[in-house]
């Protein structure tokens, strides 16, 4: 574990948000929203989740953002089955060809 590395890259992942959006994942999350370029509601997951069902946002997240130096890994199925896709820390205003509206569960894996 290198704290230095850590903070370096959580430092560079926040720097172009703006204040709403740094305050509430400073402490490192995924965010995902419902439409393309961070748009249409979002919401924030601390820790894996196994099915996107039980809290109605099955099959429509458009963006995502991660933050922290956190990686994690988006299925299409629920309880991390399927098609997956793993995304580091980053913007992500579209997401890759076949993901659109199709995620249905994601699972943090650092
Ligand atoms: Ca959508
Ligand atoms: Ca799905």
């Amino acid at each position: 574990m290198n704290s230095k590395t850590l903070t370096e890259v959580s430092f560079s992942a926040v720097k172009e948000l703006n204040d709403e959006v740094a305050a509430t994942c400073s402490g490192g999350a995924v965010s995902l929203w419902r439409d393309a370029g961070f748009q249409g509601g979002r919401r924030n997951f601390p820790g894996s989740d196994a099915t996107l069902v039980n809290n109605n946002f099955n099959d429509v997240t458009s963006s995502i953002l991660i933050t922290g130096n956190q990686r994690w890994k988006f299925y299409k199925d629920a309880n991390f089955r399927g098609p997956s896709i793993t995304l580091g820390p980053g913007r992500y205003a579209r997401l890759p060809r076949g993901f659109n509206d199709s995620i249905s569960s994601l699972k943090r894996l650092s």
